[in-house]
């Protein structure tokens, strides 16, 4: 989230599209029940499903899955066109007066640089044109020039008219157009309006490309780092967040600096790309001290094994041959048996993965799976049989199965970050079960024995294993406390005010107070930039309680503890003009109080920056924000609308393509992907509120409270294909079948797109057949293997299926 769940409740309007905030955040929830009924807040929902978000919304309109972007492109023409813009926010926030390359285009729906035998893109075009002398970009302020990105995104949006939305979302026009007004009022600077989003959006070949299309529009609208704005992504699993802040992404290090790639083989090419000079004259660029987080981290892992001479120990890191190592390449790599040994922490793959065929015959390509997690989980015992469900031959699958028991959240203290960056302390509530231990205490051990082994019998590389840093009290059990002083950081050396030599900030041996005392000099150690300042010598901030919130605008500084620097709202400073006023003078965050910067949240942005002279965007070498995305995505500067990969419809703009032509796809997936005449409606799958994925299997109640596997369909398909309310189904696809209940609902409608009539299938998960439940597989045996062309993320949420009454008895 760029804000919090509590800063929900200054908002005017809250969409939510790609998401089902009633269900899957039923707590955060609370936020738009309190914006409602404090500022007469209202609510839209775009959804394929009437859901239980949409029961309560102010207007709805159904939509095709995977073709938000047309929707989203749409929104945008339709604020162009109406003069529905905060002009003096757009002019000097964003970049839309940035000139643009004269190489750059688009056609046939694709971008200019697209090479069809890599599947990929030559981004070389899509950049500002840079004054070679100066080193910055060129800009046009009036807006005149035809290649400044306002005149390059006019052209992009200008076919994607209402009509389009009508002819490929399936969404009528009146409906669209009565959205478009509601949100255009918030072009005011004085409304806002909020997006909450989740898998409706990210679980798409395409997925980043729909949320960069609502970040789009909330610019133009003046909305982002504003009380009550903001793109809020709704984070899933409670430490979610958590887990990408500390690089657990295979492309990722803590503090979202990269894992270095092959083609980066020493320090000084690795920071060739980083750390950027501004591309605008007096911004900030902050990542020009990525050095300075980089060798903290270094110092952090390797101690006195990292030092200058030796590229602080930068050849111990791996390089990547490839973008990522995420889970669909790393099944894909079992499948083709090239893989010995999968350690499975806390996921259970063969519910959550797409295509559970090619992931089970994976799985049995292993020579070990080690499975930690405190429950029976269906991937540690993928080899059993289960009929029609599951014809794994048992007998012949020869993976050894090792199973460590650990514990949860509930008997675990730490640090949950939610979807608002709040880094929130818990105490364990009760012990451990049996022989289940802490996920650390089970880690500490393997890298001992690791270490011991090493040592022992040295290897082609043990240095990073026998100098990584281990100076817990105990080191079989780091605790919670020390990873967490860890992750904050500390001083070597003595730090002293870069300004003023003699100035001693912080003395070796204490917590650094934040990031801003971290030095590329090897004087300071810290584990994650981004969470410096969460245990410090004021102590555990994670575990603060007051929820004191004087400004009244839910800024609450004091619970807990918020990333970076405990900032609430990021982007702060683009809530006030040029001048450094706020745009709606009822709702100031932070204001320039003629000195510095100052106000109800941390600023973010140097307090003494000249309001008319520093952009808000900081992390951005422009100081601005995109709206124009230079070579930074995959699949293109803008978002274009491309089909899923299994689509009822042919692509509008190029009949030849399928999904997005730079996803990821393996080759051996392509022969499982389904099109429309065998395959002729869409479906998508979601949770339910009375389950936690494939958990909450093992407690009676959840179990209880949704029983059985079921998918939801409409009354009309329901009487084209002659299924009864309640009767069994078959739903098959390219890639597997399964069979489910029968629910006939008047909450999923039939669309009309390009002339069709297009039916949605929706299919919700849990079941499996390990639990209380009830057996029953869910979506995943139906799912494509592909993903997200920027993030591979699967593609969960738009494929093709077929439906019939299903004969005989079916789930045991
Ligand atoms: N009770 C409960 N809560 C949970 C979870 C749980 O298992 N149970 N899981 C947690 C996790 S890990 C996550 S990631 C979040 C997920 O949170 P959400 O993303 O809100 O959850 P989903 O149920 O996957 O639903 C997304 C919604 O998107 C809609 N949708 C599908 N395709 C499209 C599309 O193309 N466009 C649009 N606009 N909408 C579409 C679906 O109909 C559905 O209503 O929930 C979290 N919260
Ligand atoms: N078709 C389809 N597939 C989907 C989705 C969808 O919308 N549609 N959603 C996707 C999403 S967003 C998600 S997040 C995944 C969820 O997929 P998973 O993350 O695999 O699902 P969970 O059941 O939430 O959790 C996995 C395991 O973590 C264990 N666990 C809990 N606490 C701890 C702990 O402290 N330590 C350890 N070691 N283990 C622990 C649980 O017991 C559980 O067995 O499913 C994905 N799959
Ligand atoms: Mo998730």
């Amino acid at each position: 989230m760029t804000n919090s769940w509590t800063d929900i409740k200054n908002t005017d309007l809250v969409v939510v599209m790609g998401g089902n905030a009633a269900e899957a955040h039923p707590c955060g929830f609370k936020w738009v029940t309190e914006a409602k009924h404090h500022r007469g807040a209202k609510l839209i929902v775009v959804d394929p499903r009437f859901t239980r978000t949409a029961a309560v919304s102010d207007y709805y309109a159904p939509i095709r899955p995977g073709s938000d972007i047309v929707f989203l492109m749409a929104l945008i023409r339709h604020m162009i066109a109406n003069d529905k813009v905060q002009w003096d926010y757009v002019k000097a926030f964003t970049n839309a007066s940035f000139i643009v390359k004269d190489e750059f285009g688009w056609s046939d729906g694709l971008f200019t640089g697209y090479d069809e035998q890599k599947r990929d893109y030559d981004k070389s075009s899509w950049d500002y044109v840079i004054d070679e002398t100066t080193g910055f970009a060129l800009t046009d302020p009036t807006l005149t020039n035809p290649r400044c990105v306002w005149n390059l995104l006019k052209a992009h949006v200008d076919v994607y008219t209402p009509e389009l939305v009508e002819r490929v979302c399936g969404t009528p026009k009146d409906r669209f157009l009565h959205i478009a007004e509601m949100i255009g009022e918030c072009s005011s600077k004085t409304k806002t309006m909020t997006s909450m989003y989740a898998l409706g959006w990210t679980q798409h070949s395409k997925g980043a490309q729909n949320i960069r299309g609502m970040a789009m529009l909330q610019l133009i609208l003046g909305n982002i780092g504003v009380p009550g704005g903001g793109m809020n992504a709704l984070r899933g699993h409670s430490n979610i967040q958590g887990l990408t802040d500390l690089g657990l992404m295979s492309n990722l290090m803590p503090g979202y600096l990269n894992i270095p790639t092959e083609k980066e083989p020493d320090f000084a090419t690795y920071m060739k790309s980083r750390a950027f000079k501004p591309l605008q004259p007096g911004q900030t660029s902050y990542w020009q001290n990525y050095p300075k987080f980089m060798v903290s981290l270094m110092k952090s892992l390797f101690g006195d094994a990292a030092q200058k001479d030796n590229d602080w120990a930068y050849h111990y890191l791996p390089k990547l041959d490839v973008p990522a190592y995420d889970m669909l390449r790393m099944f894909e790599l079992m499948d083709q048996g090239r893989v010995n040994l999968y350690f499975c922490q806390g996921f259970n793959p063969l519910l959550a993965l797409a295509n559970r065929n090619k992931n089970a015959g994976a799985l049995a390509k292993l020579k070990l799976l080690v499975v930690m997690d405190p429950l029976q989980t269906e991937t540690a015992r993928f080899w059993e049989n289960h009929g029609i469900y599951n014809d794994a031959d048992s007998a012949a699958i020869q993976t050894e199965v090792i199973q460590l028991p650990t514990t949860c959240f509930a008997e675990d203290e730490g640090a949950l970050v939610n979807s608002g960056r709040w880094l929130q302390w818990h105490w364990a509530a009760a012990d451990a079960p049996g022989e289940a231990k802490a996920d650390t205490w089970i880690m500490a051990q393997i890298w001992r024995r690791m270490r011991d082994l090493y040592r022992a019998e040295g290897g082609p590389f043990p240095d990073p294993i026998l100098n990584l840093t281990w100076d817990y009290e105990d080191e079989n059990e780091p605790s919670p406390a020390e990873l967490a002083r860890e992750l904050n950081g500390r001083a070597l050396g003595d730090v002293f005010d870069p300004k003023d030599p003699a100035k001693l900030l912080t003395a070796a041996g204490k917590q650094v107070k934040s990031f801003a005392e971290l030095r590329d000099d090897g004087s300071t150690a810290c584990g994650c930039w981004i969470y410096s300042g969460c245990f410090n010598e004021d102590g555990n901030n994670m575990a603060r309680r007051d929820n004191a919130d004087p400004s009244g605008l839910g800024v609450h500084a004091k619970w807990a503890w918020s990333w970076p620097l405990n900032r609430r709202t990021l982007y702060n400073r683009a809530s006030a003009d040029l001048n450094g006023k706020a745009w709606d003078p009822a709702r100031p965050i932070i204001e320039w109080d003629g000195e510095k910067w100052a106000g109800n949240d941390v600023p973010d942005i140097a307090p003494a920056s000249k309001p008319g002279e520093v952009m808000p965007f900081i992390m951005n070498q422009e100081g601005v924000s995109r709206l124009f995305s230079r070579g930074l995505m995959r699949d293109g500067p803008f978002p274009t609308h491309m089909e899923p990969f299994e689509s009822p419809v042919q692509n509008v703009f190029n009949d030849r393509m399928r999904g997005n032509p730079v996803a990821r796809v393996f080759a051996s997936d392509v022969e499982h992907l389904g099109d429309s005449s065998e395959f002729p409606f869409v479906a998508t799958s979601y949770r339910l509120t009375e389950h936690f994925h494939y958990w909450t299997k093992h407690n009676v109640v959840n179990a209880a409270l949704q029983p059985e596997f079921f998918v939801e369909i409409s009354e009309q398909l329901a009487a084209e294909k002659g299924i009864e309310r309640g009767g069994r189904v078959r739903v098959w696809s390219k890639r597997g079948e399964v069979f489910a209940k029968a629910l006939v609902t008047k909450r999923i409608k039939p669309l009309t797109c390009d002339g069709k009539t297009v039916h949605v299938v929706g299919i919700p998960l849990h079941w499996g057949f390990v639990g209380a439940a009830k057996k029953g597989w869910g979506p995943n045996s139906l799912t494509p293997f592909v993903g997200d062309a920027n993030i591979e993320t699967p593609e969960f949420k738009a494929f093709l299926v077929n439906i019939e009454p299903a004969v005989g008895e079916a789930v045991s």
